[in-house]
């Protein structure tokens, strides 16, 4: 049985949400929003982050490690496999969590008051997703990142990102007509629509 500390609003625990349900999967989400599972989860995992998962009683920390486990227990079912020695999709999936880490990292600081004005980290911050951005766009073909041109982990990581820019209002995606394209081609499949946070 998985179950997966986290919110429902978090891009990084719905990943974990979708290839849960891509598997057929169980998964008991534990609210971290709420102070009993904040707490429970704090003392499960000492970076305090999540997804935080346990797995048959085991601690596992990262929303791409939770998902490895996953994918090499359970096969990858209706998804892209996942190959050994695929750099280019190691390196999609590591440009897109940038992007998202660097806003995440901005959205935090707005709510305390300190934006790109204040300080010129902030203001790198969105440099960088700036530019991860335009290298992810580089790299679409259709509404597919990788050869396999099968949904896999490297478009789970760009349509939960997106979709968390336009629902924090963080990242005028609109910039990216290919992006867009590859997010609205998936947005119905399942597993997304169901794992989409409430607007
Ligand atoms: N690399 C981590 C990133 C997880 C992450 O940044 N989670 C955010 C929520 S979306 C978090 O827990 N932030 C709490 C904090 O930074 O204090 C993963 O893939 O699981």
């Amino acid at each position: 049985m998985l179950r997966l500390y986290g919110t429902v609003t978090s891009p990084y625990v719905r990943r974990v949400r979708i290839v849960a349900h891509e598997l057929g999967l169980a998964c008991e989400l534990v609210d971290t929003a709420a102070e009993p599972g904040q707490a429970t989860m704090r003392a499960v995992n000492p970076l305090w982050k999540v997804p935080t998962a346990e797995l048959e009683g085991q601690a596992i920390f990262d929303s791409r490690v939770i998902n490895q486990v996953l994918l090499r227990r359970h096969g990858p079912g209706p998804l892209a496999a996942v190959e050994v020695d695929d750099i280019a999709t190691d390196n999609l999936v590591t440009v897109i969590d940038g992007a998202l880490d660097a806003l995440i990292n901005a959205f935090y600081l707005s709510k305390d008051g300190v934006g790109r004005e204040t300080a010129s980290y902030i203001q790198k911050q969105h440099q960088r997703a700036d530019a991860a951005m335009q290298w992810i766009a580089d790299r679409v073909d259709d509404v597919w990142l990788t050869p396999a041109k099968q949904f896999g982990l490297a478009e789970i990581a760009l349509c939960t990102s997106v979709e968390w820019m336009r629902f924090r209002q963080t990242y005028p995606v609109e910039r990216h007509p290919a992006i867009v394209g590859l997010v609205e081609r998936h947005a119905s499949r399942p597993s997304l629509a169901e794992t989409r946070p409430p607007s």
